[in-house]
């Protein structure tokens, strides 16, 4: 099995002027695809691992052989992560959830104001590369909270679901916004994806449990 990169749900220019389209070509076809060709390069020495998703690869770490375990979970993290994030944004994004994630937000933050602000400061604080994550944790019953990952670290791994997700790598804003990653968070709130947060929503608070495949091809698994 190759991995494969999943082409852009939109056009490059898409998310403009929050994302400018120099940075969406470059973050997707040669960062996002560079992950998936060092993952394909990693595991041809490994034909035990051929059928294995980049999520199992992600969540199982230790059934990696050492020399390529660091490796692998990188580019697999990498390939997981920028998967996520393409569909977490749209150009018909912005506003606020509605519906039964609307209610778990208030419930878990208090208010919407509240977690944007929550998620912003944490993605601000990232020291370094990493991401910033709204998870339903379900060993907590379902209970919302914003966490960080550094480099490609994916909260699944800790078995919570990611329902949102922002990069705050570099390359994620460097080109339009410099070193003023405060200013790219607050912008991303016009092109954030409910829809699709709502989607993620269900399949974590749903009965289905075990592997979930979403529509990337990306096993995107809760941890039953
Ligand atoms: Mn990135």
């Amino acid at each position: 099995m190759k991995h494969i990169l999943p082409p852009l749900p939109y056009d490059y220019a898409a998310l403009e002027p929050h994302i400018d389209a120099r940075t969406m070509k470059l973050h997707h076809d040669m960062h996002h695809a560079s992950y998936v060709e060092k993952l394909n390069a990693e595991l041809e020495k490994y034909p035990e691992l051929d059928e294995r998703t980049a999520t199992w690869l992600l969540r199982n770490r230790g059934k990696v052989p050492e020399a390529a375990r660091k490796s692998v979970h990188n580019n697999a993290g990498g390939h997981v992560n920028h998967s996520m994030l393409w569909r977490a944004m749209s150009p018909d994004g912005g506003g606020e959830p509605t519906g039964a994630l609307a209610d778990a937000i208030k419930r878990d933050f208090g208010s919407f104001a509240k977690f944007k602000t929550s998620f912003a400061e944490a993605g601000g604080k990232v020291f370094g590369s990493g991401w910033v994550w709204l998870v339903s944790v379900r060993q907590d019953g379902g209970k919302l909270q914003v966490e960080t990952t550094t480099g490609h670290d994916n909260p699944l791994t800790q078995g919570h679901f990611p329902l949102l997700v922002n990069d705050v790598w570099e390359h994620a804003y460097y080109l339009k916004h410099e070193n003023r990653r405060p200013e790219y968070l607050a912008g991303w709130w016009a092109v954030t994806n409910w829809e699709e947060a709502a989607r993620r929503f269900v399949l974590a608070s749903g009965a289905v449990a075990g592997e979930l495949e979403d529509e990337a091809g990306l096993s995107v698994a809760t941890m039953a």
